[in-house]
């Protein structure tokens, strides 16, 4: 048995991004062998500013829609991060591993950033560090990611070899990324060259998974498509990316193959396929939407969930930032 570790930051609300992206493969890998461990990771999300009130409300809205999407706290351990002070134990250690030129390397902090270096967090310019962290406290080998998280994952091992390699043990095992491929990354609804975020300024960017069935019929109406009919073949939409991001999530909903959706809908324009692309997605979308405001009616039970998470959590990670303490030379807690 292997242990897989994920992480989402309950900042804004979650997205079909983060639903095809992370969060319905999440409940898939719980049916299979491996032990899931699951986080809310509070921390990663102040190194942008969060207005406090608003933190702890999205931090149960995406606990709540964690649950809507069918990750059962049965089979799976899930929590929020700050609650198990192993990964800022760890994550100090592995500051003082990491090197300032790996950091500087990364495109998310460079994306993120932008022209602003000198202004953002430091704690944005570390988070790498302890998103390496959040995986090495639970030994854990698997982990589920977008594309975009890849070099952050490279990162995670750059600095277990670090550390295997000055303390002359092999202590943190090697991690291995796994993408999705269908669902690697869901594009932007204005820009099929842009990722839809949850922190894209424009709501009309991203399907939210709270949203109702006219927001999203709404939305997919005004979705970005180009003057062509759609094509019989995926290669012609080479270079049309907000087809071929519509595409993408229709079969990802649908459960069709693109191949099939294209031979329906080949020498059509937008239209028709966008009224059936807004009934497959309001189909699935609707019902985490009803069963996440279900969950969010009741703050004690996800407190009770969250926190029986957490200590499941820290019994497993505990020990493990225990024994990198002592490895570095700290005395014993
Ligand atoms: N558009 C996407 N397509 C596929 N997967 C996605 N993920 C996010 N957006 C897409 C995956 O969702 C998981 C959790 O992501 P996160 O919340 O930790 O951070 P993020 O990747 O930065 O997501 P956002 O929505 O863009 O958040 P903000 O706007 O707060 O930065 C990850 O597995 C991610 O790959």
């Amino acid at each position: 048995m292997a242990r897989i570790f994920s992480g989402i930051q309950p900042t804004g609300t979650g997205t079909l991004g983060n639903y095809l992206g992370a969060l319905r493969n999440w409940a898939a890998m719980q049916q299979g062998e491996d032990e899931c461990v699951y986080c809310l990771v509070d921390m990663h999300a102040i190194t942008t500013f969060q207005d406090p009130a608003t933190l702890r409300e999205q931090t149960y809205g995406m606990a709540a829609l964690t649950l809507a999407c069918g990750i059962d706290p049965e089979r799976s351990i899930l929590f929020h991060q700050s609650a198990v002070s192993a990964h800022a134990r760890l994550a100090w250690i592995f500051n003082c591993v990491a090197r300032m030129g790996w950091l500087k390397r990364m495109t998310q902090f460079k994306d993120k950033a932008g022209k602003n270096q000198e202004e953002v967090s430091t704690g944005l310019f570390v988070y790498p560090n302890l998103m390496a962290a959040d995986i090495h406290a639970y030994h854990a080998t698997k982990v589920p990611v977008g594309d975009d998280q890849l070099q952050h994952i490279e990162l995670a091992n750059d600095i277990a070899e670090k550390f295997n390699h000055d303390f002359g043990m092999s202590f943190f095992p090697r991690i291995e990324p796994f993408v999705l491929k269908e669902t690697a990354r869901v594009m932007s609804l204005r820009d099929g060259t842009k990722k839809m975020s949850k922190s894209d300024p424009s709501d009309q960017s991203r399907i939210n998974m709270t949203d109702d069935a006219d927001m999203i019929a709404q939305k997919i109406r005004k979705a970005k498509t180009d003057p062509e009919p759609l094509p019989d073949n995926l290669a012609a939409l080479a270079e049309r990316p907000e087809a071929r991001n519509l595409l993408g999530i229709f079969a990802a909903v649908s459960g069709e193959s693109q191949e099939a959706l294209l031979a329906r809908f080949a020498g059509s324009g937008f239209g028709p396929f966008k009224n059936a692309l807004a009934d497959a997605l309001v189909a699935h979308v609707e019902p985490i939407a009803n069963r996440t405001r279900d969950y969010l009616a009741d703050k004690a039970e996800l407190d009770r969930i969250l926190q029986a998470g957490a200590r499941k959590a820290a019994a497993i990670a505990g020990p493990i930032a225990d024994e990198a303490e002592r490895i570095v030379g700290f005395l014993p807690r």
